[in-house]
């Protein structure tokens, strides 16, 4: 899971440090040396004490080149006072590549801007202690790029099943063989874990065997299934999977519907139809994390027909680029409510940008 972004991440972490490095050797040479001009050294280090009683012309070597004292060579104690300011020219090229790389990953083209433009705001100007570890700088700031775009005025599934009046209804869409029934399964397996009773809704009526699909994970979970046969209304089994979980004091309704494309106007038209009968709490849109940036696109149309809460991600385990998630969230505004990892009912998780950071940052192999 995401380990070609982690590795792209960490070249972009590794170049940035290995050219600052250079770079401040390079000055601290050139300021050791006597034969360089004066003038050079003051340019390329700031020389910014950090205990400024210690530090006068006399004492310190560069210090003293700056005000035209007679010089000194730099001895390693005195190197510690020294900081150097990270220059935006310094960072040009590892910034393009990490544009790049963040293309590569699948993350959306004004995502990957709006990250490289933190980075950027971050590391230019910050002052690097002599021997100050570079990488941890550029790490932080990689973090907060990637959290600025994850930052989407969140809401908080647990909190919302919670908080809303029973039962609550939540509606699932999205194109063709996403995920979407076995998520709903997923989800149903969750909730019952958490002790809320739960209704399906078998509102794929247009795809031949998705009534026994979902006929099978309800007797699997042991939870009601609403279904009506194939063909008929799919706002109508939904509307009747309401009554019925009204009628019995459930807690939550699934709403399964078929997989369609944004092009297929009839179908459209059925989610439509849908919204203006169910009025769901939530409606969720499924998507695979492998699908890169059509996930992307395609959210955003389904968005223009049929408001979308949140989003999920599917097939995650098999996803090692990762800029799906990155970008989901910030294109619809809309947050990333849980991953699919996998087919088995116990294969979901909550989606919390901390979580993906550490896969990005701080896991070996995740
Ligand atoms: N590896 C992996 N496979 C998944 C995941 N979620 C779903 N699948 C598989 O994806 C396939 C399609 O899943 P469905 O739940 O039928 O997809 P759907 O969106 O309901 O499909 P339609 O009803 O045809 O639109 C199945 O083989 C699932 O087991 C996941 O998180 N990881
Ligand atoms: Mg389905």
């Amino acid at each position: 899971m995401f380990e070609s972004l982690r590795k792209k991440l960490n070249t972009f972490k590794e170049s940035v440090s290995a050219t600052e490095s250079e770079l401040n050797n390079e000055a601290i040479e050139a300021a050791e040396s006597e034969e360089t001009p004066s003038g050079k050294a003051t340019e390329e280090i700031s020389c910014e004490p950090t205990t400024p009683q210690i530090v006068n012309a006399e004492t310190v070597g560069l210090a003293s080149k700056s005000v035209e004292q007679p010089q000194q060579r730099v001895e390693p104690s005195d190197k510690s006072l020294f900081e150097r300011k990270i220059k935006g020219k310094d960072l040009e090229e590892a910034l393009w590549d990490l544009e790049i790389a963040l293309l590569e990953s699948d993350v959306a083209v004004s995502v990957s801007e709006e990250i490289v433009e933190t980075v950027k705001k971050e590391l230019v100007g910050t002052k690097r202690k002599w021997r100050q570890d570079v990488g941890a700088l550029v790490e932080q700031a990689l973090r907060d790029g990637i959290l600025k775009v994850l930052d989407v005025n969140g809401l908080d599934f647990d909190e919302i099943i919670k908080n809303t009046p029973k039962p609550v209804t939540i509606v699932f869409t999205g194109i063709n063989g996403t995920g979407k029934t076995t998520t709903i399964a997923k989800v149903a397996y969750r909730l019952k874990n958490q002790g809320y009773s739960v209704v399906l809704a078998a509102g794929d009526t247009y795809r031949a065997g998705a009534l026994e699909q979902i006929a099978r994970h309800a007797e699997n979970l042991g939870v009601k299934l609403v279904k009506h046969k194939q063909g008929a209304d799919p706002a109508a089994v939904i509307y009747d999977a309401v009554q019925y979980a009204r009628a019995k004091h459930k807690d939550v309704v699934l709403a399964d519907t078929a997989g369609r494309i944004h092009t297929n106007v009839n179908l459209m038209n059925q989610l439509k139809k849908i919204e203006r009968v169910i009025d769901a709490d939530l409606v969720v849109f499924v998507d695979e994390a492998l699908a890169g940036n059509d996930a992307v696109e395609r959210a955003l149309q389904f968005n223009t027909t049929m408001a979308i809460d949140g989003s999920i991600l599917t097939k995650v385990d098999a996803d090692s680029k990762g800029g799906t998630a990155i970008s989901i969230a910030h294109a619809t505004n809309k947050p990333i409510l849980f991953l699919g990892v996998g087919q088995n009912y116990e294969d979901i998780i909550k989606f919390d940008p901390q979580w993906l950071m550490t896969r990005l940052f701080d896991e070996a192999d995740a």
